[in-house]
């Protein structure tokens, strides 16, 4: 299996005005293909070439000499995963079995805001926001770069990207509106749903 460029699970100006579809045309036809490009050439010689993502991504994270490959098809998976965090009128306080779990194991919905806020503001740099399952429970994460908690053994459920290119033509440096606007206006409950169940 070779690294491909999925479609987005929406049209490119189906999140606007939050989310713009010239930062589609630029974070999923140029980000995202590049990641998918470069991870193919760095594959081509590999061993690794033909596996499943996951389980590159299992077998290169930490490793130096294998940076260029983790980091690209870490970057493929993301951001695949992170379109489909995202639908056109989604957003607010979630229903369904993770809105149970978020009130037991997080202390509620406001609580689950805070600490994603905080996730994604204080990501120095370059890197992503997670809300995943880890030893049954749900846990708030953060990520450097490309790196994704599925490499720790957690089960990651839902993804925010805080690199520069998911917000900048939007919002500028304003990355806590963007964050605030991710989960009033964008997140798709039902996908993190989804991905409990089959976690
Ligand atoms: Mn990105």
């Amino acid at each position: 299996m070779t690294l491909t460029l999925p479609e987005l699970p929406y049209a490119p100006d189906a999140l606007a005005p939050h989310i713009s579809a010239r930062t589609f045309e630029f974070h999923h036809g140029k980000h995202h293909k590049a990641y998918v490009d470069n991870g193919n050439k760095l594959l081509e010689n590999s061993p690794l070439k033909g596996l499943p993502m996951e389980e590159i991504m299992r077998k290169t994270a930490g490793d130096a000499n294998q940076a260029g490959i983790f980091n690209n098809v870490a970057q493929v998976w993301n951001h695949g995963f992170y379109w489909r965090c995202m639908k056109p009128g989604g957003g607010g306080a979630p229903t369904g079995k993770v809105a149970e779990m978020i009130k037991n194991d997080l202390g509620g919905f406001d609580k689950f805001v805070e600490a994603f806020k905080n996730a994604g503001a204080t990501q120095f740099g370059s890197g992503w926001a997670w809300l995943v399952l880890d030893g049954g429970a749900l846990k708030v994460t953060k990520t450097l770069n490309a790196a994704n908690p599925l490499t720790d053994g957690m089960a990651p459920l839902l993804t925010m990207d805080v690199w520069e290119h998911a917000y900048y033509l939007d919002y500028q440096n304003r990355r806590p509106d963007y964050i605030a606007t991710f989960i009033e206006k964008l997140i798709n409950w039902d996908f993190v749903n989804a991905n409990l169940g089959q976690a």
